[in-house]
Order: structure tokens, then C-alpha cells, then sequence
């Protein structure tokens, strides 16, 4: 497939989802849901198939929340791929999933990364106090533990965690789908490292993940799932032991919000030697075995829901 040898622009990501919508009308819906704070919409793909049946799960998959890391928008896009392929077993779980799939979720962050500077990592909104220093963390914005550790308070750091919660509107938006749509599973890939991460990765006095062995089985089936196809290793476990305490995140808050029973995040290719930076040779293989763990994330949860 010639799309995944190339890393794509918000543009083409946006081409790219309304093709594949042309292409499929009785599967593929594409809307926005709300605007990026530089007025770009975000994009959301829904993928469903009338069955007749009207309790299917949902599964949500958002790629791009942190603007440099391109190989995550580009499984988005394969994820897509693979959903309408009816030879593709992503498309048989459209008998009892729904799917909806925000390819880009921080387009000005991927734009500014496209066009000024490559290892970009926030959004692209102005701060209350320092207009040199432009953007909040998409993934330290959102209200379970918002500022606490592994955040920053200074507009300047890449980890800046914004005024408020939610005060970034490409997370407000997206925490406003998740609640109202309640996803079964939801999946926040990032990159880079081989890991697949579950909650809860910042620490809160006496909450804990009841649904953690659980979720460990079901992404251990997945990173043996994954491994099959390129034989790649990845680690799968509780995100502050295998990775760094991190507050503020998006599946953290989905999880505790009750919103979702599955939430996983995935940091896909490689593990440092070339980081962000991942060639573009790597684009297909590692969104290959990374839709195919997610085939078998889904199979997984079939069995126990
Ligand atoms: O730090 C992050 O936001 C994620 N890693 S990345 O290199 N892509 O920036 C990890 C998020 C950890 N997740 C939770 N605390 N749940
Ligand atoms: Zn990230």
C-alpha cells in the first residue's frame, strides 16, 4: 500500500479520511468535533456496519495528541485501512464494534511540526502570561491529577499543563466525546518506546485500577499478538512502574471518569534509536503488527464482555 510509505500532513491526513469515506459510504462517516485553537477542525472517522444488532461495543482510537509523533497518526490511518478492508480481519469485528477513530487530534501541533519545528510536542494555543512561549501538553491537561507530578506549571516547558484542566480546546473536545459516547475501549497511541501503558500512571490516595489484572491479561495477548507479525518486542504494564509517573493524561481520566473499562495507552516504534524520527521504511511494518494487536485487544475483550 503506497499511503503508508510516506509520513502524511494534516492536509492529507484530512484527504485521506474523506477519500476512504468516498470509497466506503455505507461504512465510513467522517465530522468534526470541534475546532483547534487555530481554527483547523478535528477530525473524527466513524466505522460501522449495519448489522441489524444495536448493542455493539465502541472502541475509540485517538493518534497525534502530541504533534511530533507522526507514527501515530499514520496507524490511525491504517486502522482506518484495515476496518473497510473486507479481507482484513479488523473488518469482522464490525459485526460487534463500532469504531471511531480522531486521526489528528492535534493538528496545529502536527502542522507547526511539519512546518517550523519537527520535535514540536504541545498544541499551539497562546498563554496567559508569557507570549513567548506558545502551547499546553495534550496529555497533561486533562482534570485526574491535572499539575501534579510529571507536569509543569512553566508555559514554557514541553509539559506545560495549562491554567485549568481542559483548557486546551482539542482536549476539551475530545473529553466531551469520550463522555458522551463511553467508548468499551479506548486507545490514545503515542510514541515512541514499545510499550503498551495502563492506569493508573499518577498516583491519587486511594483509588486504584480494580480492572488491572484484567487489562494485563488482555494487553499481554496483544503484545504477543504484535511480536507475530515483525517480531517486535514491547512491554505491557502499569504506565508509572514500566515507563515515569505522569499526571493529567487522557486514558488515566477516561478510566477514572468511569467512561471507559479499557483504556490503554501505546507508545509504538522504536525504543530510542531513532525516536520521533522513526524512518519512513518503518511506517508500514510498525502499523501492520500494531493493527494486528489491536484486532486481538478487541477479539480479547469480546470474549469477556
Ligand atoms: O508522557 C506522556 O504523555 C506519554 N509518553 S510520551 O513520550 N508519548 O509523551 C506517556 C503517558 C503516560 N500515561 C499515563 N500516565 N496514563
Ligand atoms: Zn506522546
Amino acid at each position: 500500500d503506497t499511503v503508508f510509505t510516506q509520513y502524511l500532513t494534516f492536509t492529507k491526513i484530512q484527504q485521506f479520511v474523506l477519500q476512504l469515506q468516498e470509497l466506503n459510504p455505507n461504512l465510513v462517516k467522517v465530522s468534526s468535533y470541534g475546532k483547534s485553537f487555530e481554527g483547523r477542525d478535528l477530525i473524527q472517522v466513524a466505522v460501522q456496519k449495519n448489522t441489524g444488532s444495536t448493542n455493539k461495543h465502541l472502541v475509540l482510537m485517538d493518534c497525534g495528541l502530541h504533534a511530533r509523533e507522526w507514527i501515530t497518526n499514520m496507524e490511525c490511518c491504517h486502522w482506518l485501512t484495515q476496518l473497510c478492508d473486507t479481507s482484513s480481519p479488523a473488518h469482522a469485528l464490525l459485526d460487534n464494534f463500532n469504531f471511531l477513530v480522531m486521526p489528528s487530534a492535534n493538528p496545529d501541533g502536527l502542522e507547526h511540526s511539519w512546518n517550523t519545528f519537527r520535535l514540536w510536542r504541545k498544541t499551539r494555543n497562546t498563554n496567559p502570561t508569557n507570549p513567548a512561549c506558545v502551547g499546553t501538553d495534550p496529555n497533561r491537561n486533562w482534570a485526574f491529577g491535572h499539575s501534579g507530578t510529571g507536569s509543569s506549571t512553566d508555559e514554557c516547558s514541553d509539559v506545560y499543563c495549562g491554567p485549568a484542566p481542559f483548557s486546551a480546546p482539542e482536549t476539551l473536545a475530545l473529553s466531551k466525546v469520550l463522555k458522551e459516547q463511553e467508548p468499551t475501549l479506548y486507545l490514545s497511541m503515542h510514541s515512541y518506546s514499545q510499550l503498551i501503558l495502563m492506569s493508573y500512571g499518577c498516583d491519587a490516595p486511594g483509588l486504584t485500577n480494580k480492572n488491572f489484572t484484567e487489562q494485563q491479561t488482555i494487553a499481554n495477548k496483544a503484545v504477543q499478538a504484535l511480536h507475530d507479525v515483525h517480531q517486535t518486542t514491547y512491554e505491557a504494564g502499569n504506565s508509572k512502574t514500566i515507563l515515569y509517573e505522569a499526571c493529567g493524561c487522557s486514558t488515566d481520566w477516561a478510566l477514572a471518569e468511569n467512561l471507559c473499562k479499557y483504556a490503554y495507552t501505546y507508545e509504538l516504534r522504536d525504543t530510542g534509536r531513532t525516536g520521533f524520527l522513526l524512518p519512513e521504511d518503518q511506517i508500514a511494518p510498525t502499523c501492520d503488527e500494531t493493527s494486528a494487536s489491536v484486532v486481538t485487544m478487541c477479539t480479547e475483550i469480546l470474549k469477556r464482555n
